[in-house]
């Protein structure tokens, strides 16, 4: 993998808002964005490109030149250089546009714990697709705290100790929801409360992109997910 070269001359976005509709989906460390993504995934056959995720996976690859920068960054709880990020983002949402072009030409992106920075949200903006909104989910530290300590018990995530969390913390507080406010003054944020059990905090996703993107839009989401899953059936 390479960072894009040319980010900071590019103005112009690569993926036109016609074809892929993207969703940005914050909160803090363990608010549940990973968990709610997935079941929008499973019911809606929505795309999901988790940065974390894609940072991980990127930092695990042998040949990586970026792998060690990587762990350092996650480790300490930063924000990884955007050239990375975003080259990832763009690469990953490229796959999954040629994989679908043929059975679903409109996209809608999840993305998942990105843009973490004032800068990165408008510079994926300006050269990759403007966004439509920002899902937040929204939960109290105690809570994140209990979470991702619980989490941490199994999940192997270098980042899933105390002193990791406590700097989670510190930077989603100072850099990250600088960029929620950014969002909301915008009125582009879909605020979700986050601290009940994730059936609760999935109706009440529902019921937001009902309003944002039109029940319409989302019955024919469900609709092609359904069907989409009837043809997997029917090959097995
Ligand atoms: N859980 C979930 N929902 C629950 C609920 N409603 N009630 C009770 N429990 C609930 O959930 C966390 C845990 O809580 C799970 O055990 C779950 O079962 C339970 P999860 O869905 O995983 O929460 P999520 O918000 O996805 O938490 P995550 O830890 O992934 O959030 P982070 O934002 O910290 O992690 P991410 O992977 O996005 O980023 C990690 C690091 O990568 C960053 O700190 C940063 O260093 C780097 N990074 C960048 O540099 N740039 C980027 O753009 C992105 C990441
Ligand atoms: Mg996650």
């Amino acid at each position: 993998m390479s960072t894009i070269d040319n980010l900071k001359d590019r103005t112009t976005p690569v993926f036109s808002p016609d074809d892929v509709t993207v969703i940005f989906v914050l909160g803090g460390p363990g608010a549940g964005k990973g968990t709610q993504c997935a079941r929008l995934v499973e019911r809606y056959g929505f795309a999901h490109l988790s940065a974390g995720d894609l940072l991980r996976a990127e930092q695990a690859r042998p040949d990586s030149e970026f792998g060690g920068l990587i762990r350092e960054y996650i480790r300490d709880g930063r924000i990884v250089p955007m050239e990375v990020t975003i080259a990832l983002l763009e690469a990953a949402m490229r796959e999954v546009l040629e994989a679908a072009a043929a059975a679903a030409p409109r996209g809608i992106f999840l993305i998942d714990g990105f843009p973490r920075k004032l800068d990165q949200a408008r510079k994926f903006e300006e050269a990759v697709v403007p966004a439509r909104f920002a899902l937040f989910y929204d939960c109290p530290e105690p809570e994140l705290e209990r979470r991702l300590l619980r989490r941490g018990q199994t999940s192997g995530r270098e980042d899933d100790n105390a002193d990791s969390i406590r700097k989670r913390f510190r930077t989603f507080a100072d850099t990250s929801m600088p960029v929620v406010d950014y969002y909301a003054a915008q009125g582009r944020v879909l605020h979700v409360d986050a601290t009940a059990a994730p059936d609760a905090v999935f109706d009440a996703t529902r019921d937001g992109l009902a309003e944002r993107l039109g029940q319409d839009a989302l019955d024919a989401a469900l609709a092609a997910a359904a069907a989409a899953e009837g043809r997997e059936q029917a090959r097995e």
